[in-house]
């Protein structure tokens, strides 16, 4: 399947929920007007797209009806959802860099229940499917069945862990598990954190603390660190990254859970309002449910193709 198919499958609830009510709107075989217009932008932000972004659709929109009667709505929709996209450094990891014999090591952060160690487990895999040899880190020392989870993800994935007891220091164990795979030739380091809430202190002091010791390990590490936002909580997901982004050095956003919601506009939001690219989207739960974000790409999957359903609606 292409990634197209893959990534409107994935974001199928959105996808429906927005298709459905521009269906309901356009199927009166009403004109363009205000009102139109208004419940319009009511759907996008609906879908969780943002106020700056869906008010920008819309007075574009706005323009374009004037000059244009021929291109269906939907199409004209998709059309300046996409011209307004910032452009972007490619979602992708920066994998053709040069590590050299190091291992490039990566620093998995973010609220408690977001999707950290399915994230993590899913990176594994991918990595692995690669051709690297990977190696995780239990740093959540914090919650008691934490580690026993990373085990089994590691297990299914087929790649090396490092685990400490319940309660040690995360900062020693991301250590020991650096220290590990530069001695035995691992390319990837993956470490897992506990979840944590962005407005304690000590915590937040505490993944400072892991960086810090995996830089002294290895200098430049680590070399991604990695936010996960649950893609459900809508603006919630927004301003724990700015928090999270003052406090410690997130160099990119992992988005999960858009395949559970109707809100998927919220990745296209985060996009545009933070200065941040959103590296990975969670389209699932299992080890292969993780796709490179592409903006426009993931715009074309919201949006393409709702003027196919809305006509076969009204024929
Ligand atoms: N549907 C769906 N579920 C997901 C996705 N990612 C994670 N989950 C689910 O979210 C729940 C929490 O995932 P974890 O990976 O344990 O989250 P965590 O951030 O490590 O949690 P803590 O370590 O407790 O902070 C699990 O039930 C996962 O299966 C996703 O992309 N889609
Ligand atoms: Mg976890």
């Amino acid at each position: 399947m292409n990634v197209l198919r893959r990534l409107s499958q994935a974001v199928s609830r959105t996808r429906e929920e927005i298709g459905g009510r521009i269906r309901e709107l356009l199927g009166t075989g009403r004109r363009v007007d205000e009102a139109m217009l208004d419940e319009l932008e009511e759907i996008l932000l609906s879908a969780d797209l943002g106020v700056d972004t869906a008010e920008r659709v819309v007075s574009g929109l706005r323009e374009r009806v004037k000059h244009d009667a021929d291109t269906p709505l939907d199409r004209l929709i998709e059309e300046e959802v996409l011209a307004l996209l910032k452009p972007t450094s490619s979602g992708l990891v920066p994998q053709a860099e040069n590590f050299g014999d190091q291992p490039r090591v990566v620093l998995v952060v973010g609220v408690n229940g977001t999707g950290k160690t399915t994230t993590v487990a899913k990176l594994a895999a991918r990595e692995k499917r690669e051709g690297r040899r990977v190696m995780l880190v239990a740093a959540d020392t914090f919650r008691a069945a934490a580690v026993e989870q990373l085990e089994i993800w590691a297990g299914r994935a087929g790649v090396d862990l490092v685990k400490a007891a319940h309660g040690a220091d995360p900062a020693a164990v991301a250590f020991d598990g650096l220290n590990a795979a530069m001695a035995r030739g691992h390319q990837v380091v993956l470490v897992d954190t506990a979840g944590r809430l962005h407005n304690k202190k000590n915590l937040m002091s505490e993944l400072d603390k892991i960086t810090r010791v995996l830089s002294r390990r290895l200098p430049g590490a680590p070399h991604e660190v990695l936010l996960v936002l649950d893609g459900t909580t809508g603006q919630n997901a927004l301003s724990q990254a700015r928090i999270f982004t003052e406090a410690t050095g997130v160099t990119g956003l992992v988005l999960t859970k858009l395949d559970g919601t109707a809100r998927g506009g919220i990745a296209l939001a985060i996009h545009q309002e933070l200065g941040l690219p959103v590296r990975w989207i969670g389209v699932g739960e299992g080890l292969e449910d993780l796709e490179p974000f592409d903006p426009s790409l993931y715009a074309r999957a919201l949006f393409e193709g709702l003027g196919a359903l809305a006509s076969e609606e009204r024929a």
